[in-house]
This record gives structure tokens, C-alpha cells and sequence, in this order.
């Protein structure tokens, strides 16, 4: 088995208790075959002191991590990434920002990473790089003589051309991420998405199935839904300490039906849209006033980002005004903890919930709406509401589908949720358990290296 060799913005750390389902599912298969994963290590560093690797050995891993200075992390991570691709991805051209230091400190970065991975690796290595901060990776690697296969997964949105032609580095970013070999999106319409970019403004064509073939490379360009381990995130909701905290939770709430939503402070999770939603239920429903709570849990991200900024302001705008106007000394509407939170004290969170509510405006694919469905008892599951813009809706088609930026209509489907017979909930959960379980972080892993491990296509000699 060749070595494999990941390549990500962050390096997964092994002896992080609070790490998260892909980032497991990761260092498993580098265990299993061997290998190494190179990437940012987090710290900032002045240039003076050199921006040297660092190498770790876990076992027959290698992590090998590089710092980058202040001004690599204002224009390339905040900048760039966070502030022109991320946006753009989103569909949210109204906050891409874009300079040409920030672009440049994206090739900088980028070609630096190369500088010190190349002489890292062996002939026989596959490689598979990870996300949008680091499309050019490939190009920069074949500049300094790499000729192995190279793979990419984009976890985030790929948006429709005209979005995309917005961006003003768009026509070097699609000559650069052409240079892959396998290209992995998280659903159809992202694959299609791409597929249209490059075969009606740069020449490509479909050569067969799957295969493209454009400015003299043949590619793959595959749907690899990302999951999680069911398994495991289901024992970790259904341990003794797990039952404590959910009797725990029914015991000191005052009320009856626990809505939940769990996110990272971000534009695209729609949490704004979600909080008005739950104000349209109780204004439409009142009947669920001190019956029913919402608890959002949303711990800060990219806080340096304005419009991080704005929104963390907004949501504790919106959880004052419906706390104030609807709220009582026995009942507090909206609950929300601006912290992360253990996995397991999730799990159990999730299951005790009687509804989840995963209403994204954007998103690539939504792990969490895959964790509420992993975490509910068989015998009386929750429902989950989950918005027709999270890439997890291509395929979990039983959930209650919902536009996040109707609010009558997530309403709506909130107190359908909260009314909905057991034997409709059983029956909805088990089918959308089968597929939380087909689409796995194992199946993803697996079947994404089996088509990277694949020989060249015979078109690419
Ligand atoms: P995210 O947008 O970060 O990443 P998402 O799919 O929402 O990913 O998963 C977030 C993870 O963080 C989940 O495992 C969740 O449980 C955890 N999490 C969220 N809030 C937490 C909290 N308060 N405490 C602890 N854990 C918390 C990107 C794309 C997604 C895509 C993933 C995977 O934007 O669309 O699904 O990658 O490919």
C-alpha cells in the first residue's frame, strides 16, 4: 500500500479530546497505511525567527507543521481565505473582499507549503489535499517536481459560474485546480457546478462518466459525501453518563420540547434566520409558550473577521429581544451558550432534543445534521429541519425540508415536528439512519483513496 500524504490547512492534533468526526476518521486511515500530515500548526511567528517545519512522530505518523508570520495570517488566512473565498463559496458576493496583497499572500503561502513538502515526499507517495485554502497546492508542487497523484477534496460549497466569475483570480484558481487528479465535491450539484465552470468557459470537455479533460489534463471530478462514525457517535449517546445529562436537561428546563441547533458562529449557518423562525413559531403557536425552548449552542469562530463580528452581535441582539418580549421568571424562550462543548455532552444534547434544527443558508455538507440522527433513540427519535441549501439535503430527504429564509416555513415545520406522531418519527428516522450510515466517514475516506490509489486514467498519459 502506497504511503499516503495529507495536506490541510490545520494538522489534526491526535490527543485532542474535543476533536471532531472527519479529523478522526483521518488519522485512523494514516495509522492504518502510514503516512503524514503536513499543515499550519496554528502559532504566528515573527519572519526573524525562521518559518521552519517541525516534525512529530505518533506511532507510524508523521506530523509535520510550519507557522506563518502576522501577515500571512491577516492576507492569506483572514484575508484570502476568510474573506474572498469562503464568501464567494457562500453565494455571499456581498461580503467577499478582495485586494491583491490578499492574493498574493495566497500564492506565497501556498508556494511555501509546496517549497517544504516536495522534499518530503517519495515517488510512490498519493497525496490528498484538503479545502479551499489550498487549491494551488498541486500546481506548486508539479513546478518543483512532484509527480505523484495528487487528490482534492473541497468540503465547502462550489458555487455556479456566474457566482464564481465574480472573483477576480477565478481564471487562475480553475487553471490551478485542474492540475488535480481526482477532485472530490460534496454533493451533485457542486460536481455539476464545477463540471459546467470548466467545460463552458475553458474549454474542457466530459470524456467519459466522470472524466474531464482540459488544457492538456484528464481529471476526475466525483461526488464523496463526507459522514461521520455512526457508531461511535451513537455509544457516545447512549452511555449511562449520557442518560444522566438528559435527565438532567428535562429535569432543570422548564420546558416540555427541547429544540436544538449546534454551529459555529458563522454568516452561513443561518442563525440569525433561525432565531427569528423561532419567534415566528411562538408568535403563530402560541400554545408553545413555557412549553418549548430553543438551545443554541455556537461557539465563536474567526473572530477578527468584521463580519464575524456583526453576527455575534446580531444573534445577541435577537436572543435579548425574544427573551425579553416572550420570556418569564419560570421560562427562558432561547438559550444560547456561545462555547464549545464536549462530543459527548453533545451527543447526549442531541438526543435529548425533541427536535434538531440544522438551517444553514449555505453549506458544503453538515455533519451535525448526520450527529442528530446518529444520537436519537430508535424507539422515540426526534425530527430533524433541516434547510434545502445544507449539501446533507441532496440525501437525507426524510428530514423536514425547509427554505431558511421563510421563516413561516420553518415555523411551520417546527410544530409539525413537535406534533408529529411516534410511528411517523420511527418510521423517517430509520430510513434516515440507513443513509447517515451508507454515506460514513469510512466509506468517505475509503472510497475517495480508492479512486486516488487508482492508476492514471489512460487519457492522462
Ligand atoms: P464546518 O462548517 O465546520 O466544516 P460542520 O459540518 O457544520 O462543519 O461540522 C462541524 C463540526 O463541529 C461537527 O462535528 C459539530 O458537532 C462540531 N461542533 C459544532 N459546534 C460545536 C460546539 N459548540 N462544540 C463542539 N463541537 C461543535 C466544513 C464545511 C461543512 C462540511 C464539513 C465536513 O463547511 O459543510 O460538512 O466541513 O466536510
Amino acid at each position: 500500500m502506497r504511503r499516503l500524504v495529507i495536506v490541510s490547512n490545520r494538522v489534526g492534533d491526535p490527543e485532542c479530546e474535543v476533536t471532531g468526526g472527519l479529523t478522526v476518521c483521518i488519522l485512523d486511515g494514516l495509522r492504518e497505511r502510514g503516512g503524514m500530515w503536513f499543515g499550519w500548526n496554528g502559532e504566528i511567528v515573527d519572519p526573524e525567527d525562521g518559518i521552519g517545519v517541525s516534525c512529530t512522530r505518533c506511532g507510524n505518523v508523521i506530523l509535520v507543521t510550519m507557522p506563518l508570520t502576522e501577515e500571512d495570517y491577516q492576507e492569506y488566512y483572514l484575508g484570502f481565505c476568510n474573506g474572498a473565498l469562503w464568501p464567494v463559496h457562500h453565494y455571499r458576493l456581498d461580503l467577499a473582499r478582495f485586494t491583491q496583497e490578499n492574493s498574493d499572500a495566497y500564492r506565497r503561502v501556498n508556494e511555501r507549503f509546496a517549497e517544504a513538502l516536495a522534499p518530503l515526499l517519495t515517488r510512490d507517495d498519493i497525496i490528498w489535499v484538503h479545502d479551499y485554502h489550498l487549491i494551488p497546492l498541486a500546481a506548486a508542487l508539479w513546478a518543483r517536481g512532484a509527480r505523484n497523484r495528487i487528490g482534492f477534496f473541497l468540503h465547502i460549497p462550489f458555487p455556479s459560474p456566474d457566482i464564481l466569475m465574480a472573483m477576480p483570480e477565478h481564471e487562475w484558481l480553475m487553471n490551478a485546480i485542474t492540475r488535480y487528479d481526482v477532485i472530490g465535491f460534496q454533493t451533485k450539484t457542486d460536481q455539476a457546478n464545477f463540471c459546467r465552470f470548466v467545460c463552458e468557459h475553458m474549454g474542457g470537455e466530459m470524456v467519459r462518466g466522470e472524466v474531464l479533460r482540459v488544457a492538456g489534463n484528464t481529471l476526475l471530478a466525483a461526488v464523496f459525501p463526507a459522514g461521520i462514525d455512526v457508531d461511535s457517535f451513537a455509544a457516545m449517546a447512549a452511555t449511562p453518563e449520557a442518560e444522566e445529562r438528559i435527565e438532567w436537561l428535562h429535569r432543570c428546563g422548564e420546558a416540555r420540547v427541547n429544540i436544538i441547533g449546534v454551529d459555529r458562529l458563522d454568516y452561513t449557518k443561518g442563525l440569525p434566520e433561525r432565531l427569528r423562525s423561532f419567534k415566528r413559531l411562538l408568535e403563530l403557536y402560541p400554545q408553545n409558550c413555557k412549553a418549548v425552548t430553543l438551545m443554541q449552542i455556537a461557539p465563536p469562530t474567526r473572530e477578527e473577521v468584521k463580519a464575524y463580528a456583526d453576527i455575534r452581535r446580531e444573534l445577541e441582539a435577537l436572543s435579548g429581544e425574544i427573551n425579553g418580549q416572550f420570556g418569564d421568571f419560570d421560562w427562558t424562550p432561547v438559550r444560547y451558550v456561545h462555547r464549545n462543548v464536549p462530543r459527548n455532552t453533545l451527543a447526549a444534547l442531541f438526543r435529548g432534543s425533541q427536535v434538531g434544527l440544522v438551517t444553514p443558508l449555505r453549506d458544503g455538507m453538515n455533519l451535525v445534521a448526520k450527529e442528530y440522527i446518529a444520537a436519537q433513540d430508535k424507539a422515540n427519535p426526534g425530527v430533524l429541519v433541516l434547510s434545502r441549501f445544507a449539501g446533507a439535503a441532496e440525501d437525507l430527504e426524510e428530514a423536514l425540508i425547509v427554505n431558511p429564509y421563510d421563516a413561516d416555513d420553518v415555523a411551520h415545520a417546527m410544530q409539525r415536528a413537535i406534533e408529529m406522531p411516534r410511528e411517523e418519527r420511527r418510521a423517517r428516522h430509520a430510513a434516515l439512519l440507513s443513509r447517515v450510515r451508507q454515506h460514513n466517514a469510512g466509506n468517505w475516506m475509503g472510497s475517495f483513496l480508492r479512486a486516488l490509489d487508482a492508476p492514471a486514467h489512460p487519457l492522462a498519459a
